[in-house]
């Protein structure tokens, strides 16, 4: 019997394939093993089955989409998770997922956790991001608020999870599927930073959808890019970018630049343009590698 799934997880030379509504346990064929191919959670698979729950992975069918960090193939949409405080937000961080994301075709949600130790009594700098199209949402995995509205978003979807150790990823899985009952760690008062408690990437079913867990991280490389591509990303440049006076203008020393004179008349939002600048700093580097 041959059944079309989705690769969980890999784990000890074997691999976990969703199908059915059930997880078989599945090795490779000699073809796979010998190619060393490379196979991600998320990966669509065909798997033959005789009976039983053991099954062989026949054919990887091409990827939809997939990120490299978290590595995972094939969601519908991101959920990039972090806390208000403790660890206080990386709106850097934030923005380069947006980046990373947006550059890989997926749509992102923002998922803002920890909204019970939030001191901020002004919500503006995340409330930004609304403004620039994101669906936002705040929760407490402690308190368990704000999970319906989750729950209605990865229902029936393939989701992932990213963002900063520390952030409340794998307590959002368990806020959400109690069952799961996956591993937390404390985040460390000096530094601010979580423990890298998840170790790697998987698949699980949680809240009538699948949602991937991952490692968080607080560094992210972007992804490679032509220079005058990166500002596609920050969909807010948009009736600024029209105004300047070159149309090859890249918004940082260019005489006439009307984005320049929007973030300086305070009219649109300094933090962004600068990560912005710092992005483009990044991705001209890279570019000048090859
Ligand atoms: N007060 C409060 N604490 C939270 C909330 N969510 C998570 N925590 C705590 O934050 C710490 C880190 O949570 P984890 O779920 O392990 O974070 P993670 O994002 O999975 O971290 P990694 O696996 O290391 O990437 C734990 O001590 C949690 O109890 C929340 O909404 N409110
Ligand atoms: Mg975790
Ligand atoms: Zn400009």
């Amino acid at each position: 019997m041959l059944l079309k799934g989705t690769l969980l997880k890999g784990y000890s030379g074997f691999y976990y394939v969703y199908s059915e509504d059930r997880v078989w346990e599945c090795s490779l064929r000699g073809r796979f093993r010998v190619k060393k191919q490379d196979f991600i959670p998320g990966d669509k698979v065909m798997i033959l089955s005789d009976r039983g729950i053991k099954a062989t992975i026949e054919e990887v069918l091409a990827r939809e989409n997939s990120l490299i960090r978290p590595n995972i193939a094939n969601v519908d949409q991101a959920l990039l998770v972090l806390a208000m405080s403790t660890p206080d937000t990386d709106f850097n961080l934030l923005d380069r997922l947006l980046v990373q994301v947006a550059h890989a075709g997926i749509e992102p949600v923002i998922v803002f956790t920890k909204y019970d130790l939030a001191r901020e009594s002004d919500l503006s700098p995340y409330e930004y991001y609304r403004t620039i199209g994101c669906r936002v949402f705040y929760v407490s995995n402690i308190l368990a608020q704000g999970m319906e509205e989750v729950r209605e978003i990865v229902r029936g979807r393939v989701s992932v999870l990213a963002g900063p150790s520390g952030a409340g990823k794998s307590s959002l899985l368990n806020s959400l599927e109690p069952s799961l009952k996956l591993k937390t760690g404390s985040v460390s008062d000096k530094l601010g930073r979580g423990k890298h408690t998840t170790r790697h990437v998987e698949l699980l079913e949680a809240a009538k959808g699948l949602i991937a867990d991952t490692p968080g991280f607080s560094s992210l490389y972007l992804p490679p890019m032509r220079k005058e591509q990166l500002q596609e990303y920050f969909p807010e440049f948009g009736p600024y970018r029209k105004e300047c006076r070159f149309k090859d203008c890249l918004h940082v020393k260019e005489p006439g630049c009307a984005l320049r004179e929007a973030v300086q008349g305070g009219e649109m939002t300094g933090l962004r343009y600068e990560h912005y600048r710092q992005f483009l700093e990044e991705v001209k580097a890279a570019e000048n590698k090859y």
